[in-house]
């Protein structure tokens, strides 16, 4: 990961080396890309359709909102983890037009009564949107407190009627080849994620549709992305195309990726350092100083339950 900030010198070092390898390709990508843009000047209508930043009209604020100073919007859309663009925090902003948002469906399969292909649009009028203030907090070291507007994952997975072979839910992003980093393979594509049948179905777990009001601008994951906030950030899995209910439990694309230093759960835990750096702190963006990083990332209240038993050291 290319980072400037001093605070930050320590992330590069906590690059998986296929991702430094990667990061060459990466950069010819990535120039391929500027230059077909500029040959294609149809992207931009494209871009246009995906309607990213539009405003989602009024909003009911979540009584689960946390209060707290919310993190700068300029800084929520320029820094950024979104390895089908780049590796980078500021590229995805610059490379996110070149996503093509529309038409998108989800499909809602696997272990249920009632699958079915969801059109974006129609997904967005079917479940009432509300804003959600939730703590993000990336394995990185870094946080924000974002406006999320969303709906309850719950609210899906229950249309599909579940049965009770569903222990699990795969959440699968999409995989544009058009897209540099995609096209790069800095990481094995689609990314994947999973959660068990009880995290995926508790009330702070959401689809997010929005943020500061707006539909998603595509670096943050448009048109729809996984919000988990007790857990490491790349838990939200962005720009789904696919929700699977599944018997056994996912390997996500980290635990796949890196199975020593990533694993399912990636519960936020600062008692337990990650192998290359600890877990205690956080920096804030926006903020000089450091932060203490809370059990659960502040939820424990709300989800600790969940995992009464269970040894966070074996399973992360
Ligand atoms: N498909 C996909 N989802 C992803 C990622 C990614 O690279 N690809 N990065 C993850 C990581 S590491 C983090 S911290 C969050 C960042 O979300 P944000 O850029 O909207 O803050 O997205 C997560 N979801
Ligand atoms: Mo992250």
């Amino acid at each position: 990961m290319l980072i400037k900030r001093p605070d930050d010198l320590k992330a590069s070092e906590i690059t998986p080396r296929p991702l430094y390898l990667g990061r060459r390709k990466l950069l010819v990508g990535a120039a391929a890309a500027a230059a077909s843009a500029l040959l294609l000047p149809d992207l931009l209508g494209r871009g246009r359709l995906a309607r990213a930043g539009s405003p989602l009209g009024p909003l009911k604020k979540s009584p689960l909102s946390a209060s707290e100073a919310l993190t700068g919007h300029k800084d929520i859309l320029h820094y950024n983890n979104f390895y089908e663009l780049a590796t980078d925090k500021e590229s995805p902003a610059k490379l996110a037009h070149l996503m093509h948002l529309r038409p998108w469906t989800v499909r809602v399969e696997g272990a249920c009564g009632k699958p079915r292909t969801w059109d974006i649009d129609e997904l967005l009028k079917a479940f009432p949107l509300e804003e959600r203030i939730y703590r993000l907090r990336c394995v990185e070291g870094w946080s924000m407190v974002i406006p999320w507007v969303g709906f309850p994952l719950r609210a899906l997975l229950d249309r599909a009627e579940p049965t009770s072979q569903a222990k699990h839910v795969e959440l699968t992003s999409f995989d544009d080849p058009r897209l540099p980093g995609t096209q790069a393979r800095v990481i094995d594509f689609p990314y994947v994620e999973g959660l068990r049948m009880d995290e995926a179905m508790h009330p702070l777990t959401i689809l997010s549709v929005g943020l500061y009001g707006e539909t998603l601008a595509g670096q943050n994951g448009a048109p729809i992305r996984l919000v988990v906030p007790w857990k490491y950030g790349f838990k939200s899995a962005k720009s789904i195309v696919r929700i699977r209910l599944v018997e056994e439990q996912p390997v996500n694309t980290w635990q796949r990726m890196n199975p020593r230093e990533y694993g399912f759960y990636a519960n936020v835990n600062p008692a337990i350092d990650h192998p290359r750096w600890s877990q205690a702190k956080e920096r804030r963006i926006g903020e000089l100083f450091r932060r203490k990083t809370l059990p659960f990332n502040g939820y424990a209240d709300q989800v600790a339950a969940l995992y009464a038993g269970l040894d966070p050291r074996k399973l992360y």
